[in-house]
């Protein structure tokens, strides 16, 4: 069968990290003898506006003339998937399967608000998608939404089913009987990184591993998380706690990133690669006997409460000289509706264990939590201004569907509203729970906490990168705006003289 992959929009972001999950579907497909392509939007949309985009997306498949087309689906950017469903079904009956967190977090309704869809996979989709691309029984296929089109086909085809019981639905959405299980990472063919614009993905730059100026690969070992903080849906995706790649498979594909693909930089997006140590010493141990660390610099994500002095040594052996450590806030108040279960204390041993041995440090924090004041956010700022933290990472809290924050606070939002730009938009950019005033929001970041990041990154550019680099990574910025500066001004011009 002939499947192709959709990834969603890109939202604002200079980062590159490579959409693995896709990659990974794509593997396990090859692996079982079908043909696949990558269109990846959020790729193009880098360069392109949408007439362009729906253009090249009515292209591939014209040229390519997909059976299957698969959509990963994320909440924020939902009306953009809908927005491809449609120009998708503009150009052929391909069955389309949508998944990912969006899918995933409301399967039935999401099928409901697309019609054009055919099927939603929840969860962790390699498995699945094998067995709906080898025509198995839909019946069989673990965690499968599914919609019947005809009337008369429907009383044949779900003879046995289980159907949903909801009156509206019940006729023609129908859910799997066999629930989804996590996927083996033992088993999984190798992700196929052959189908992204690698050039595009591995160009030097300062965003994925902030503050190195890198051209970056991305991995992960590990699946799943043993938490459940209020605002996140990882156990809710990749259901069955921890689960570990082999040790041989991620030093094969660290040594691809760097060999074929020139890397000398990997960031590995597990949830927390320290979470379980021992395994997180074999691969350590295992990059540094095969000498890869001399090769790259490596950066991960970790719980502040995971770090121990021995992994530390182990990590700066390794050459793993940036961690990310998510804190959300450093208000304990706060810090209790997120549901961490990590201290402030705990956060500032870590921060201060890193520095020791030199490695860089960036503080994930969100804002945005019920009780959440401005006072708060300054005493927040204050506390990360004295310690040693190269970067700091400080978005906004969203209430994703699937996370307890979204079935506690969001009122059911996304199942009472329509999916349009607008809805969307307005629903994740607002603030729910704070009592912040959206003015002065506005005012404090503007003159706080954007001058406070500014001077830190230039500081951290200088002190993390050699000079020359350093030096490029500034020269280049300075042609940019040199170049958006002149394009508005060509731009205006055009306007006055139209
Ligand atoms: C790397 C990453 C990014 C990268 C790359 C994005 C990408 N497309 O992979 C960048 C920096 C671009 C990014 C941006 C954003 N991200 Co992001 N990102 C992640 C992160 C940390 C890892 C993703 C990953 O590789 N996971 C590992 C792979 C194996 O899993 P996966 O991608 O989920 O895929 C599996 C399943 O979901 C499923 N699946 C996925 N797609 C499909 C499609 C089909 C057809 C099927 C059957 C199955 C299926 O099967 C896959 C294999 O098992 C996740 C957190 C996480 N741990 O997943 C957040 C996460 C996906 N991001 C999130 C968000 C909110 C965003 C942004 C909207 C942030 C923003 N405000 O700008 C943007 C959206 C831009 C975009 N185009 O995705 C949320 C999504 C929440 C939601 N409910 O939708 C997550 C879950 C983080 C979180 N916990 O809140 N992100
Ligand atoms: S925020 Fe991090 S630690 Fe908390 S549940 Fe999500 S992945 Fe796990």
């Amino acid at each position: 069968m002939r499947v192709m992959f959709i990834t969603p929009a890109a939202s604002k972001t200079n980062v590159r990290w490579m959409p693995l999950g896709v990659c990974s579907l794509a593997g396990a497909l090859f692996a079982a003898g079908h043909e696949v392509l990558l269109f990846d939007r959020f790729r193009i949309s880098f360069d392109h506006d949408q007439d362009e985009i729906d253009r090249q997306l009515k292209a591939s498949i014209s040229a390519f003339r997909p059976d299957m087309i698969g959509f990963s689906t994320c909440s924020q950017l939902i009306h953009h998937s809908i927005h491809d469903v449609r120009v998708v079904r503009s150009v052929t009956d391909a069955f389309v399967v949508l998944g990912g967190h969006h899918a995933t977090a409301l399967p039935e309704l999401t099928l409901q608000r697309i019609p054009e869809a055919d099927a939603v996979i929840a969860g962790e989709g390699e498995e699945s998608i094998c067995l709906l691309a080898d025509k198995h029984c839909k019946n069989d296929i673990p965690g499968l939404y599914w919609r019947e089109r005809h009337e008369q086909d429907t009383t044949k085809k779900t003879e046995g089913l289980a159907s949903l019981d909801r009156p509206d639905l019940s006729s023609r959405i129908f859910k799997s009987p066999v629930s989804r299980k996590p996927v083996d990472l033992q088993k999984l063919p190798a992700p196929a990184y052959h189908l992204l614009d690698m050039a595009f993905y591995t160009k030097r730059n300062i965003s994925t591993i902030r503050p190195f100026y890198l051209r970056v690969g991305t991995v992960i070992a590990t699946r799943g998380c043993t938490s459940h903080c209020s605002f996140c849906t990882e156990s809710l995706t990749f259901t069955g706690g921890l689960r570990h790649h082999k040790v041989d498979d991620v030093i094969k594909t660290i040594r691809l990133l760097i060999e074929t693909y020139h890397c000398d930089g990997i960031t590995f997006l597990d949830n927390s690669f320290l979470a379980d140590p021992d395994y997180a010493r074999t691969v350590l141990q295992s990059i540094i006997s095969s000498g890869l660390n001399h090769k790259a610099l490596f950066c991960i994500q970790s719980r502040v409460d995971q770090i121990t002095e021995d992994l530390a040594r182990l990590l700066k052996q390794a050459n793993f000289l940036k961690i990310e450590f998510g804190l959300e806030s450093a208000d304990p108040d706060v810090l209790l509706k997120t549901r961490k279960n990590a201290s402030i204390q705990q956060a500032e041993k870590a921060l201060q264990l890193c520095r020791r041995h030199g490695i860089s440090t960036q503080v994930n924090l969100i804002m945005g939590f019920e009780g959440d004041t401005i006072d708060k956010l300054d005493k927040t700022l204050s506390w990360i201004k004295r310690l040693p933290i190269d970067n700091v990472s400080w978005g906004q809290l969203f209430l994703s569907p699937g996370s307890l924050l979204y079935r506690q606070k969001a009122q059911a939002y996304l199942e009472k509203n329509d999916w349009s730009k607008t809805n969307i938009e307005y629903f994740f950019s607002r603030d729910h729970l704070s009592d912040f005033l959206p003015d002065e929001l506005k005012s404090w970041r503007a003159l706080k906490l954007n001058r406070y990041l500014k001077a830190l990154h230039r500081r951290s550019v200088l002190r993390r990168n050699p000079l020359p680099r350093a030096m490029h990574y500034f020269w280049t910025r300075l042609l940019l705006k040199g170049k958006n500066r002149w394009q508005n001004m060509q731009n205006a011009k055009h306007l006055r003289r139209s």
